[in-house]
């Protein structure tokens, strides 16, 4: 049964599996599950975890996988190693695996393990015995029905949402990470039931390519995709009035009964394949603007390249989901080499990347964005 009546203090459920960080896609691919583990080691040296219900996730099982991913695809992911892979060359385009999507080794056993948490953080939610649920390795948005995409294979955020739809009414997506959730609007792209939202880096030829502010959602589904392109080198004044005041419409026209926020870390400045100049504070402020609506909330991680960076980012926004304030100075634990020369929590990221995105623009943006709700129904 849901509680009611407690604002102070809401039940975070917080899903980590001790393996996960140990999965390498290659030496020189940028994701690293690594830095799972390095996350995991800060927010315990803060003892936050002493302020959440820790969860080792189930894994996923193939029934439940392929509730969304087609039967072919998911037996491709299951067969194919390191060692045979020779023999599966024909298929690996079809399912684009290769470059960006390698295949490693215990690869399918890393995307049962961050879709299974993701499914189970879901359902702490729809059975009421959490109020927000975080799972730091999913937030795989690029994932499509039968194929890889930009270093994602399941898509464990549309599974998450599926598990919310046999409960909620209607399910907001938001999206932080620097490249577009092309997969997840996909999946509900001629659908009212769930609204996608992603901020992102656009120009046409960023990765993935798609996300221009005219992919609306289309049939049951138009005016439910909302996308805000953004150029090079945007700061927090203006990302934040931006979240801000795009989110806070979204909400107050779309009602949700539960949110889905995907925290991709590679918004970041000094992210190694992003281009943003956002500092950890602001994308923190995003999740407490989101957080304190006070709906049922799963939160996820998604892309982040400096590692070192995502590691600090994600304990910040576990201190912020569990309303306790942490030191700027990192407690010692044994990975603090990593943080280096500051050993800060919030290092200044801001400045290696000009702002191209001018006060006219932005406000432009907003406008135009914000046009697109007044066709939301109810
Ligand atoms: O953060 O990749 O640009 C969620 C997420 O959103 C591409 N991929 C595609 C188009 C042609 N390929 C490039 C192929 C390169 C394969 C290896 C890299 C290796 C070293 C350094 C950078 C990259 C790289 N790949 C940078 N950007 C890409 C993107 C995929 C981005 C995925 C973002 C995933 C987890
Ligand atoms: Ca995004
Ligand atoms: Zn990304």
């Amino acid at each position: 049964s849901r509680r009611i009546g407690n604002h102070s203090s809401d039940i975070v459920a917080y899903f980590h599996d001790e393996g996960v960080g140990n999965y390498h896609y290659g030496e020189r691919h940028p994701m690293k599950p690594h830095r799972l583990t390095l996350t995991n080691h800060l927010v315990i040296s803060y003892d936050l975890h002493k302020k959440m219900e820790i969860f080792q996730p189930r894994r996923a099982t193939e029934e439940e996988i392929m509730s969304f991913h087609a039967a072919d695809y998911i037996d491709f992911l299951k067969r194919v190693t390191p060692e045979n892979m020779n023999n599966f060359s024909k298929v690996f385009s079809r399912y684009n695996v290769g470059d960006d999507c390698p295949v490693f080794d215990g690869m399918f056993d890393f995307c049962k393990i961050y879709s299974g948490a993701t499914i189970d953080a879901a359902r702490k939610l729809t059975n009421g015995s959490a109020d927000i649920s975080i799972n730091w390795s999913g937030g795989l948005h690029h994932a499509k029905r039968v194929e890889a995409s930009g270093f994602c294979y399941v898509n464990d955020i549309v599974l998450g949402i599926f598990e919310l739809l046999t409960h909620f009414p209607r399910v907001l997506y938001v999206d932080i990470d620097i490249h577009h959730g092309d997969g997840v609007q996909e999946a509900f792209y001629t659908t009212d039931r769930v609204m996608t939202v992603s901020f992102h880096k656009y120009n046409g030829d960023f990765f993935p390519g798609t996300g221009d502010i005219d992919e609306i959602g289309s049939g049951f589904g138009k005016h439910y995709s909302l996308n805000v392109p953004l150029k090079d080198g945007i700061d927090d004044e203006s990302y934040i009035y931006l979240f801000k005041s795009v989110m806070e419409a979204v909400i107050n026209s779309f009602r949700p009964s539960a949110i889905v926020l995907q925290c991709g870390a590679d918004s970041l400045g000094c992210d190694r394949l992003g281009c943003f100049n956002l500092s950890i504070k602001a994308h923190g402020e995003c999740v407490r603007f989101i957080k304190d609506f006070k709906l049922p909330l799963l939160v996820l991680g998604g892309g982040g390249y400096t590692i070192r960076n995502v590691a600090r980012c994600w304990t910040y926004e576990t201190s912020i989901l569990v309303d306790h304030e942490v030191s700027n100075d990192l407690p010692y634990n044994e990975y603090i080499d990593f943080f280096q020369p500051d050993y800060k929590l919030h290092p200044h990221l801001s400045g290696k990347v000009e702002n191209m995105n001018t006060m006219q623009y932005i406000r432009n943006l907003r406008i135009k964005v914000l046009e697109h709700l007044r066709f939301l129904n109810g």
